[in-house]
Parts: C-alpha cells; sequence; structure tokens
C-alpha cells in the first residue's frame, strides 16, 4: 500500500508542480478518443490508431498496474515581448519548445519516482499509449477546457503532463474535485481565436488542422489552404492557450530552469538565419532542444512558410537556393513562397530583377508563378 502524503511529498521534492492519483482500470473518456480516431482527426499520427486497446487500459500496458500517478510540470517562462513574437521576419515558436526536451527533463524523474514507490512501475511522458489528459483529470490535476488542455483552476494549462503507473495501490482515494467547481463557462474565446478553425465543436479538435500538428507531426506538403494562416509560427503553436482567461490569470513561470530561454532568437529566430542553415548548423542551434524532433528538413519547411507569408525581397535569395535543394519537400515550399513573396511586392519585374542582380543567375518570372 503507498502512503498517498508520502508519495506526493517526493514528487514535488523532486520539482514537479501537481501530483494526483486515479485507480487503474479503463480510460475514462475512451470513446471520446474512438470517435476521434474513426473521424480520421489523427492524421498521419499512425502511432496513436496502433494497438488502442492498449491506450484505452492501463492494465494491458503493464499487467498488475493498480494506481495512474499523475503530474503536471509548468513550462511557462518569463514575459516576451510580444513584438519579438509576431515580428514578422521572425519563425515564432510555441512556448513548450522554448527550453530543452522535457522528455529528458521529465522522463528521469518520473523514472526515479517509480522506483522508489513501488517495485514495478512504468514512466510516460506522450512516450506510450497512455491518454494524459484522461488521466491527469481523473487524478485532479483540472478539467479538460474547450480548447481540449487540461487546465489547473490555478495554475493554468502551460504544464506538461507525466504519467507513472504503479503496481501498488494508494491508501486512499480522493474524489475528483476541480471538474465540478471549474470549468469554461460561458467562454468560448479559444474556439474563435483559433487561426486555422481547428475546432470541430468545443473540445473536439481536427488535428489535421491544427499548427502544432501541421508544423510538427505531418513529415508531407502543408497543404496550402492553412499556409497563410500560420503567419511566422514554425513549431507549433500556443494560440488557444493564450487567450485563455486561465492562463492569462493563473499562469506564472516555472521554477525549472531548463524551460527558460537563454535568448530572444531561442523563441523566435530571425527567418534570414534559418533560411542559410544547413544541417549541422541546424544540429548546433535546436540539439537537445523539442525542435529536433522536425529535423532540419520539417523546420526548413515550416520556415519557408513563413517567409512567403513575411513577404520580404530579402528572403529572396536563399529561397532560390532551397528551391534547388535536394528534398523535394523544400523545393515545393521554397518555389511557394517565392511566389508569394513576388505577389505581395505587386512589383513582380522589378523584384525579381533586383533579385537577380543579388544573386547573379537569372529566376524565370514565369516559372516561379506556375507554383501557386
Ligand atoms: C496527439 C497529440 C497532439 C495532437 C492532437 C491534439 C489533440 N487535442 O488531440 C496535436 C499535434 C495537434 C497536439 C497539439 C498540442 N499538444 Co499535444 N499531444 C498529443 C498526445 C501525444 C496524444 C493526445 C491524444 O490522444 N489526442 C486525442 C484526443 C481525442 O485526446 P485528448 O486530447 O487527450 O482528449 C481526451 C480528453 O479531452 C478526454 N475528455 C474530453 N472531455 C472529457 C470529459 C470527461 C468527463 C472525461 C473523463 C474525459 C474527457 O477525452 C479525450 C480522449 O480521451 C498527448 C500525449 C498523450 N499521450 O496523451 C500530447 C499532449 C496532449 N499535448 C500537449 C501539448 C503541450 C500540446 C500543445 C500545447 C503543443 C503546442 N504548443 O503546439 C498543442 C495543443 C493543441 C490543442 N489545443 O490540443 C500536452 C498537453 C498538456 C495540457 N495541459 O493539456 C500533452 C499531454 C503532452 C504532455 N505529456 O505534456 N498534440
Ligand atoms: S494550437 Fe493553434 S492551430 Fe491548434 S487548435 Fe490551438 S489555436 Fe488552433
Ligand atoms: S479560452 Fe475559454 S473556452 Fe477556451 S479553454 Fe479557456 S476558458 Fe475554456
Amino acid at each position: 500500500m503507498l502512503n498517498r502524503e508520502y508519495a506526493t511529498r517526493m514528487a514535488l521534492d523532486l520539482g514537479f508542480d501537481l501530483v494526483g492519483f486515479a485507480q487503474a482500470g479503463p480510460v475514462p473518456g475512451a470513446q471520446q478518443f474512438l470517435d476521434w480516431l474513426r473521424a480520421g482527426y489523427a492524421g498521419e499520427m499512425s502511432y496513436l490508431v496502433r494497438e488502442p486497446a492498449r491506450r484505452l487500459d492501463p492494465r494491458l500496458v503493464l499487467p498488475g498496474v493498480r494506481t495512474v500517478m499523475m503530474v503536471g510540470l509548468s513550462y511557462d517562462s518569463l514575459a516576451v515581448p510580444e513584438d519579438i513574437l509576431s515580428d514578422p521576419s521572425r519563425g515564432r515558436i510555441a512556448r513548450y519548445a522554448w527550453g530543452l526536451d522535457y522528455h529528458d527533463v521529465l522522463i528521469p524523474r518520473l523514472r526515479e519516482l517509480g522506483e522508489r514507490l513501488t517495485h514495478l512501475s512504468r514512466a510516460y511522458v506522450d512516450t506510450g499509449p497512455v491518454l494524459e489528459r484522461s488521466w491527469a483529470k481523473s487524478a485532479g490535476l483540472g478539467f479538460i477546457g474547450r480548447n481540449t488542455c487540461l487546465i489547473n483552476p490555478s495554475r493554468g494549462s502551460h504544464l506538461f503532463l507525466g504519467a507513472i503507473l504503479l503496481s501498488e495501490e494508494v491508501d486512499h482515494w480522493e474524489p475528483e474535485r476541480t471538474n465540478r467547481q471549474y470549468g469554461c463557462g460561458q467562454c468560448t474565446r479559444c474556439l474563435v481565436a483559433c487561426p486555422t478553425h481547428a475546432f470541430i465543436k468545443p473540445s473536439l479538435l481536427d488535428a489535421r488542422r491544427c499548427i502544432s500538428y501541421l508544423t510538427i507531426e505531418l513529415k508531407g506538403s502543408i497543404p496550402i489552404e492553412f499556409r497563410a494562416s500560420m503567419g511566422n509560427r514554425i513549431f507549433g503553436c500556443d494560440v488557444c492557450q493564450d487567450v485563455c482567461p486561465y492562463v492569462r490569470r493563473f499562469s506564472r513561470p516555472t521554477r525549472e530552469l531548463a524551460f527558460h530561454p537563454d535568448s530572444p532568437n531561442r523563441v523566435a529566430p530571425p527567418l534570414l538565419e534559418l533560411l542559410a542553415m544547413d544541417r549541422t548548423t541546424f544540429s548546433l542551434h535546436f540539439k537537445g532542444t523539442p525542435l529536433e524532433r522536425s529535423k532540419w528538413r520539417g523546420i526548413v519547411r515550416n520556415v519557408c512558410v513563413a517567409a512567403g507569408n513575411w513577404g520580404d525581397s530579402q528572403a529572396l535569395p536563399l529561397l532560390e537556393k532551397l528551391k534547388t535543394n535536394e528534398e523535394p519537400i523544400i523545393q515545393e515550399h521554397a518555389a511557394w513562397a517565392i511566389t508569394r513573396i513576388i505577389a505581395k511586392q505587386g512589383q513582380p519585374t522589378n523584384v525579381v530583377r533586383r533579385h537577380e542582380q543579388t544573386e547573379g543567375h537569372s529566376t524565370s518570372l514565369a516559372g516561379l508563378q506556375t507554383h501557386c
């Protein structure tokens, strides 16, 4: 039998901000998940479709599990001036990725916690078949908002969630409280603010339309219809949380130094620098951060879109170079960006002529326009 207070204290001592426990069994919200998958909202995220039964019951993941221990760790950082974030000449990175890779920060601590608490345990931070938001809600960490995020009424939603499956039962269960007292009320801010209209209805997200999916999970071409709405976002999106009154009022900087950015260029690097980086420079800059997951190819694809939306001819020489890259995905996005910049300039001939002079080689305007 696990002493609840002792386990909670241990988790807090390891730096977690929120701790809760839920009885292992069929996951609450299973039907929502299955309906969501069936509707195709998961897009290319095939790992979600694999073995759905395991995701719906942790006892199939770890036989003998009695308790799902859930933790939350804030990733909010000190305020960054909005003019840096929304500067169209910079590529905006979502807040959760401003510091080091959260898996590297959370997983070793969760493993240590699990080992200290029970003889059998398994730790996950979106690394396994565990529906973390549903379990977090059941464990009393917060309620599920209309933006689908787990919101803690006194901390907001800028939280990473982590799960440990434990073979022991806690000595007492507390009734789930937060969802009864708190919720979205009449608010619909997130639903209205989403740049790509990704919410089908409250608490139902079509991931295929979400900028987070388009910039991180999608490996192929970003559908043209979403490119303009992406603005300068090159990795993830925070809009539906940034507008949330719970975040605006209660979110506060994390004590976790690993999640604080070391410079403005970690939150919104200049697009020209990003367009110019090769694979080695990319590794040098982003090693150990969540951006590493998208690799050079994914980030540069997104940066091309942001450059097209910026619409400044300074980006043309670099985009021209990328248009001849060996990766077809980069060629296509660079070509789209070039066409968009030229269209935005409204003076195609002059721009191209100026561009030709800078580059020292000729560019076919007719060829560029066919990519629109
Ligand atoms: C796939 C995924 C995505 C996809 C799809 C997101 C989505 N909303 O479905 C994409 C790529 C779009 C994405 C984006 C983001 N993600 Co994500 N993602 C995941 C992942 C790996 C699986 C989520 C999933 O299964 N989605 C399918 C839907 C149907 O499930 P769900 O969102 O969990 O919703 C459940 C609950 O809402 C519940 N539910 C709803 N109503 C009710 C009511 C009751 C009564 C009950 C019991 C349950 C319930 O039912 C649903 C199904 O069980 C999880 C990690 C994990 N293993 O859980 C991280 C996770 C959800 N993501 C996270 C984060 C941080 C993000 C981003 C903020 C990153 C960013 N800034 O770009 C955005 C937020 C966008 C948004 N509004 O969701 C965090 C969420 C933290 C939080 N406070 O909620 C998680 C938990 C990762 C982590 N370990 O910290 N993500
Ligand atoms: S993360 Fe951005 S794109 Fe995705 S649902 Fe929220 S506001 Fe919409
Ligand atoms: S913005 Fe409003 S509707 Fe959306 S999650 Fe926050 S409180 Fe709920």
